[in-house]
């Protein structure tokens, strides 16, 4: 199964990002708005995993949360992945949560799943761009949102289930859950 590790905004932090960029949403119905119960910061993406790796991971993912504290987060303005993905910026406690996005990395590695190189980059996909999409003045409208600060509390493995949402967006499914507790 298509698997990505996550934390993810408590509902104030959802339902104020949702507010904030209500407007911007309906003035740009061309692009392909990700669903504010979906919302989420993805700390790995591991792809396709089989049951006998994931049962490895499982236990990795758990052990990695232990030794992780609760990080205080913020999101904070918009940017964009070139005309492909606009989103908002974690800021706050970003340290911490780079510690734990290398962490779910290794234990993916450790169970011999192949996790791209990229660069670590927080954020939270906000839409997805059609071709040709110009998300430069959709990032000019959200420069000024500046969210509450929220304590991400837990480590998530999300299953991914592509096109299954509506409107052929894929449908998010947490799998295990496993609170911070490291100090
Ligand atoms: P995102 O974090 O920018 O939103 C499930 O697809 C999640 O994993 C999404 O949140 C997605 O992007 C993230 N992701 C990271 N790399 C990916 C990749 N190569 N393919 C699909 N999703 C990826």
């Amino acid at each position: 199964m298509r698997l990505f590790v996550a934390v993810t905004p408590p509902p104030e932090a959802v339902a104020e990002l949702s507010s904030a960029t209500e407007a911007v949403r309906a003035a740009h119905p061309r692009l392909r708005w990700t669903r504010p119960d979906q919302w989420h910061l993805t700390l790995a993406f591991l792809g396709t995993v089989g049951d006998e790796a994931r049962a490895g991971l499982v236990d990795r993912l758990a052990r990695a949360a232990a030794l992780h504290p609760p990080m205080r987060l913020a999101l904070t303005g918009a940017g964009r992945f070139g005309d492909r993905v606009l989103w908002t910026r974690v800021t706050g406690d970003v340290a911490a949560l780079r510690g734990l996005a290398a962490a779910a990395r290794v234990a993916a590695t450790r169970v011999g799943i192949a996790v791209e190189e990229r660069p670590y980059r927080p954020h939270l996909t906000l839409a997805r761009g059609r071709d040709g999409a110009d998300l430069r003045p959709v990032v000019d409208a959200l420069a000024g949102f500046a969210g509450c600060t929220w304590t991400a509390t837990q480590l998530h493995l999300v299953r991914s289930h592509l096109g299954a949402g509506p409107d052929r967006t894929s449908r998010y499914e947490t799998l295990n859950s496993w609170p911070l507790t490291g100090s």
